[in-house]
């Protein structure tokens, strides 16, 4: 069957006329476009990837670039990459791809449902050949976002192998803002971090964080609820975190972003990553048969 045509099947199956249609997005890649009365919003199966949360009352919440490289085996630059089963390089496999494999490979609909004034859409991903040449045990990862008002992120994971295993996860959200410099981050003081961008120094985070050059932290036992400031658009971004113990906060600055290929000069002003996750010794250990969800709650006034 063509691409197309498994397109429009699951949209028969899945779309709910006026509120939420599977269609073919950039790339020509598979994606659900959500119109509500409270946001508009789109997922794409291309690694189970949330591309956009429009709240009517605030407009894009989440930065997408404009250089993105929409092909297999190459992630979305921007929305919320899901990033599974280990986070950043591979430490045992330089070879491996970052952040896992699960965020450049097809996921599968499982459904799309009305929930109120809100729509639900979940997608999943589960091991394979391919996955066990790189991570050696059989999952079911399922990203469900809930878009409405508040845009609800949930990461299930569940261990359908015969032995236990332990993961690193993260919801690799990119957040628009108006300058980055002009941003503040609070929730985060008095914790430590490590910093990624001075040789994993683990230091200790003092007030809000502000943004003046490439800022790469893993913030350690952060369970607790972040704001964003943005005083140049006029809005704040909220995010209520369930199930996760870290929290990583990036921005590329202008340097690294200039060299990105999918994002390129200038685009570093316009985003700032606040990652709910759960890595390194945080990693998740899972029995066979468990299931562990992870979930992010965003608000944005
Ligand atoms: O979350 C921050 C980070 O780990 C940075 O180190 C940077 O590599 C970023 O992720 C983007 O990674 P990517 O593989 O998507 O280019």
């Amino acid at each position: 069957m063509n691409e197309v045509a498994a397109i429009s099947d699951l949209n028969d199956r899945w779309g709910i006329p006026g509120l939420a249609v599977v269609t073919v997005g950039q790339g020509g890649s598979p994606r659900v476009a959500i119109s509500t009365p409270l946001a508009n919003g789109e997922m794409y199966l291309h690694g189970g990837h949330v591309t956009a949360w429009k709240p009517k009352a605030v407009g894009d919440v989440l930065y997408c670039s404009p250089n993105t490289i929409w092909k297999d085996g190459k992630a979305i630059r921007g929305g919320v990459p899901v990033c599974f089963p280990w986070f950043g390089d591979k430490t045992d496999n330089p070879a491996a791809p970052a952040h896992g494999f699960v965020r450049t490979k097809a996921w599968q609909l499982q459904s799309i449902e009305k929930i109120g004034e809100d729509i639900a859409v979940s997608m999943f991903s589960q091991s394979s050949d391919e996955t066990r040449k790189w991570w050696p045990f059989d999952f079911q990862v399922v990203c469900r976002a809930t878009f409405g008002a508040i845009l609800k992120l949930e990461l299930v994971v569940t261990n359908t192998s015969v032995a236990a295993f332990s993961f690193e996860e993260a919801l690799h959200a990119y957040f628009a803002v108006g300058d980055a410099a002009s941003v503040s981050v609070s929730g985060l003081d008095g914790t430590l971090y490590v910093d990624k961008v001075d040789h994993f120094t683990e230091k200790t985070q003092y007030e809000d964080i502000r943004f003046s050059a490439e800022t790469d932290r893993i913030y350690l036992n952060t369970r607790h609820d972040i704001t964003m400031s943005d005083p140049v658009v006029g809005r704040k971004i909220s995010i209520h975190k369930e199930n996760s113990a870290t929290t990583v906060v990036w921005n590329p600055w202008a340097e690294k972003s200039a060299g990105m290929g999918d994002l390129g000069a200038g685009e570093w002003k316009k985003f700032v990553c606040v990652e709910s996750s759960n890595v390194g010794t945080y990693a998740v250990q899972l029995s066979p048969g468990e299931s562990h969800t992870m979930a992010a709650i965003m608000r944005c006034a």
